[in-house]
């Protein structure tokens, strides 16, 4: 297929690691989904403006939900196509992006995930000549972004958003880290791209530093990018850390980066479409709002930075990367997210030290990950539930935001909902089992506190839904099957007239 066949020079090797993931660049990586059937290629015209993500939104509703490849887009002379779904609430995708196994429980796919996204690789440079980003280059009068077939939403949203399944690179002045970010992207004209970046995100603390010096903000946007790059420019890592070794490590290869033609920061070699740009201090546009992960419309219409762009980098027929922003499962932000800062919270607990943590699960359907968090555990000593929910509540990767903290016992497993609903109904006494936490860390967009005003202030519950500990030895059985007899009807599955396999059990029966 013609557009799978660029060959760079020195693309074959993969350098780094024997760990590296099977494709270099998202055209390779679409290659590998549509491989494994997860990919749904539309050839019929649709409309960026609401029909495109009409589309999204309905094919997301269903359980099995592949990642979408718009072909012909209404009124498109740049031969562009869009790329929704990417990853969206597919845990397959999420393990062909990562080079994990497909099959794996989403309990080992957290597990492997805290292993991969511990390393660390640098990004390498190669040549501007060699960087497929430079098919088409873009300067000065010929430079116009509202010729793109750039997608708007939703009915309110502020306008079309070329920035969604976006990554935006900055600088820190002071120690040269490059920030990888994802933040929403309005356009406003040919070479004006208004930036919404929230208070604290590194983005936003790096423009600060430039204008502190009275120095413009260079920026480096990529609006059509592979899907590690997308994942870690949402993730949360320490400030003073750079997204790109980080999505090094995930790859098990690194990054690779090339010159840009007007900004001194690098751009992604191997992305689809790439902007290169300056923030100015005072030059603002209107902008918002967006439909956004809540499954609401978040913040009002207000004057935010605008990206003055002065390059534009693409591919031939560039793929635009476009997330949605809805309830899940049609949300682009699900199975990964859950994932990542399930492995996170994870990890936060073992720094701390607690005992006994054996798995941890931040469900997507709860606002994208953000709204709960479910820890499970083996009960070693009075008061150890109680600490691992207020540790759990306050840990950097799950302070912000979540309102729901439940804890359970080691034979509940936490990406489990059906199980979790049995442990909070029959060893959660609510009028014993529940705390709460007022004024947490929260958000201006979840929308049920108000005034408005009150919103970056939240509030958690922590539930206990273990078996109570003052009473563990008497507390009833659980009806489980003994383990004998469970391996002699798997053994006999088909001899009953069952096809496949016996349904997996971890926890059997124990005599008293
Ligand atoms: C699709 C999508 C859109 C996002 N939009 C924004 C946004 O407009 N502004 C923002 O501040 N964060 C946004 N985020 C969240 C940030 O990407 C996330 O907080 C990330 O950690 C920011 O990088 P940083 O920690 O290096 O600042 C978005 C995330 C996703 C997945
Ligand atoms: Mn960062």
């Amino acid at each position: 297929m013609e557009e799978f066949a660029f060959v760079r020079h020195n693309r074959d090797q993969p350098s780094g690691s024997s760990h590296a993931v099977a494709w270099r660049d998202l055209r390779e990586w679409i290659a590998l989904v549509e491989a494994a059937g997860e990919l749904k290629r539309i050839t019929a015209t649709v409309d960026p403006i609401e029909e495109l993500s009409a589309i999204t939104f309905l094919v997301g509703r269903t359980a099995e939900t592949p990642a979408l490849l718009f072909d012909s887009l209404a009124d498109d002379r740049f031969g562009m196509r869009v790329l929704s779904n990417m990853l969206g609430a597919s845990k397959a995708r999420y393990a062909l992006a990562v080079g994990l196994d497909p099959a794996l429980s989403t309990a080992d796919m957290i597990a492997q995930t805290r292993k991969i996204m511990s390393r660390r690789i640098a990004p390498v440079h190669i040549d501007k000549r060699d960087a497929p980003v430079n098919e088409v280059l873009l300067r000065g009068e010929d430079i116009d972004v509202t010729r793109f077939p750039t997608p708007k939403f939703w009915p309110g949203d502020g306008g079309r958003y070329i920035g969604t399944g976006d990554i935006t690179f900055t600088r820190d002045p002071a120690s040269g880290r490059i920030n990888v970010g994802v933040y929403r992207q309005m356009t406003q004209g040919p070479a004006r791209i208004a930036m919404y970046c929230s208070p604290g995100k590194h983005g936003r603390l790096d423009r600060e530093a430039w204008w502190g010096r009275g120095e413009p903000c260079e920026v480096v946007a990529a609006y059509g990018i592979d899907p590690v790059l997308f994942m870690v420019g949402a993730q949360t890592f320490a400030a003073s850390e750079s997204e790109l070794d980080v999505a090094g490590g995930l790859m098990g290869r690194p990054v690779e980066l090339t010159a840009a033609e007007y900004v001194s920061l690098p751009i992604p070699a191997n992305a689809e479409i790439v902007i290169e740009g300056l923030l100015h201090q005072g030059d603002n546009a209107e902008e918002g709002p967006l439909g956004e992960f809540t499954g609401y419309y978040g913040n009002v219409r207000s004057p935010q930075p605008v990206i003055e762009v002065k390059a534009v980098h693409c591919r031939r027929n560039p793929i635009m990367t476009a997330a949605l922003m809805a309830r899940y499962p049609s949300c682009e932000i699900g199975a990964y997210y859950a994932i990542m800062r399930s492995a996170r919270i994870l990890d936060d607990l073992e720094r701390i030290g607690v005992p006994g943590v054996i798995a941890a699960y931040a469900h997507p359907a709860a606002a994208s990950g953000w709204g709960m968090a479910i820890v499970s555990l083996r009960q070693q000593y009075p008061g150890h539930a109680a600490q691992v929910l207020a540790l759990t509540a306050q840990c950097p990767a799950a302070a912000y935001y979540t309102k729901w903290i439940i804890a359970v016992d080691e034979d509940v497993d936490p990406t489990d909902f059906d199980q979790v609903m049995w442990a909070l109904s029959t060893r959660c006494n609510p009028s014993e089992d529940l705390d709460l936490l007022r004024n947490t860390w929260s958000t201006g967009l979840d929308p049920s506190q108000y005034p408005p005003e009150a919103r970056p202030y939240g509030s958690k519950v922590l539930i206990n839904a273990c078996k109570p500990h003052r009473h563990i030895k008497e507390f009833p059985q659980a009806t489980l099957l003994r383990r004998e007899i469970y391996e002699r009807v798997k053994a006999r599955w088909t001899d009953y007239g069952f096809s496949g396999e016996a349904p997996r059990l971890n926890v059997f029966h124990e005599d008293k």
